[in-house]
């Protein structure tokens, strides 16, 4: 039978059926043996083992398009990262992270401000201007003012699985259950698991939500901070994951230029004429220094 993994708890993989019937199944042992091991959004067939408790045995897993790292799930066609305008404050550091990893993994990313309600008079500008030229396309949202902008973003969803990530508190859950029209079913947020008196909802693994017909969103725990490894990226290559630097690095003056403390560099002349934005330089400096203090001599 074929089905596709939304969740995977401690060795025992969630598999959706064609008819949305979940199988709880376990993995062949060969999986381990070759070191293989199944993932959320991992097309799989699978042996019903017990059919009345709905047990099952994963004997194949379909090749994948694609496969992240983090987070581990396969099969995505584009990374939603989501922050809030205000409360909490977005760190543009670890947007920023983010944007590296997916950037290196091959996968696009749109990146959502949510709670637009709470914006100061130029907070949405502002993020505007930042992200102009990062190569991503934005979206400001209300989630809670019956969907505000959320427009926007379900056309960009459509026909996709998405992979979901932020911090949490943004209002992930409350975009899923938006999405989804409010159906309690789907999703979880912190407010209907108030209702039904089991505290806040908290998201601990990856899992596939299909809110529309035509959408399926891969929530995954929130993150309070990112690391970008010197495995993901050497020191060199990381000025391509800032797309925007690209127009004036031809013209620094040293070839190798890392744009850090070199004479005449370009990328800082337009990061002093705000032609780069100096949050994004910023963010470029803090993980070149972080790699250069990983690697090994
Ligand atoms: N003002 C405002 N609050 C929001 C918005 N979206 C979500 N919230 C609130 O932010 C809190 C966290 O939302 P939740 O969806 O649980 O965030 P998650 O942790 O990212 O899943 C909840 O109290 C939501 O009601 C929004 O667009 N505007
Ligand atoms: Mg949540
Ligand atoms: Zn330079």
């Amino acid at each position: 039978m074929y089905g596709k993994i939304v969740k995977a708890v401690s060795g025992f993989y969630y598999v959706r059926m064609e008819n949305y019937t979940l199988i709880e199944c376990k993995a062949k042992g060969s999986f381990k043996h070759n070191d293989v091991t199944p993932l959320v959004g991992d097309d799989v067939q699978f042996e019903v083992t017990d059919g009345p408790n709905r047990k099952g045995l994963i004997v194949d897993i379909y090749p994948r398009f694609n496969e992240l790292k983090r987070p581990p799930v396969a099969n995505v066609d584009q990374a939603m990262v989501v922050f809030a305008v205000r409360n909490p404050n977005p760190n543009l550091s670890i947007l920023d992270r983010f944007l590296c990893l997916m950037k290196k993994q091959g996968i696009e990313t749109i990146i959502v401000f949510n709670k637009k309600d709470l914006a100061g008079r130029t907070d949405i500008k502002d993020l505007k201007k930042i992200y102009k030229n990062a190569g991503c396309k934005l979206y400001f949202t209300a989630a809670t003012e019956n969907g505000k902008g959320m427009f926007f973003l379900n056309r960009q969803l459509q026909k996709k699985i998405t992979v979901m990530a932020g911090p949490s508190g943004v209002g992930k859950s409350t975009i899923l259950n938006v999405l989804s029209n409010n159906n309690e079913e789907i999703v979880q947020t912190g407010s209907i698991s108030e209702k039904l008196g089991r505290g806040k909802h908290t998201t601990r693994h990856n899992e596939i939500y299909w809110v529309q017909k035509k959408i399926q969103i891969i929530d995954t725990p929130g993150f309070t901070s990112l690391l970008v490894n010197s495995d993901d990226y050497t020191r060199e290559e990381l000025q391509d994951a800032f797309p925007e630097f690209a127009p004036f690095k031809e013209q620094c003056k040293f070839k190798n230029c890392s744009h850090i403390k070199e004479k005449d560099c370009a990328v800082k002349k337009a990061v002093d004429e705000d032609k780069i934005p100096v949050s994004r330089y910023n963010s470029y400096k803090s993980i070149y220094q972080e790699l250069k203090s990983q690697e090994k001599y």
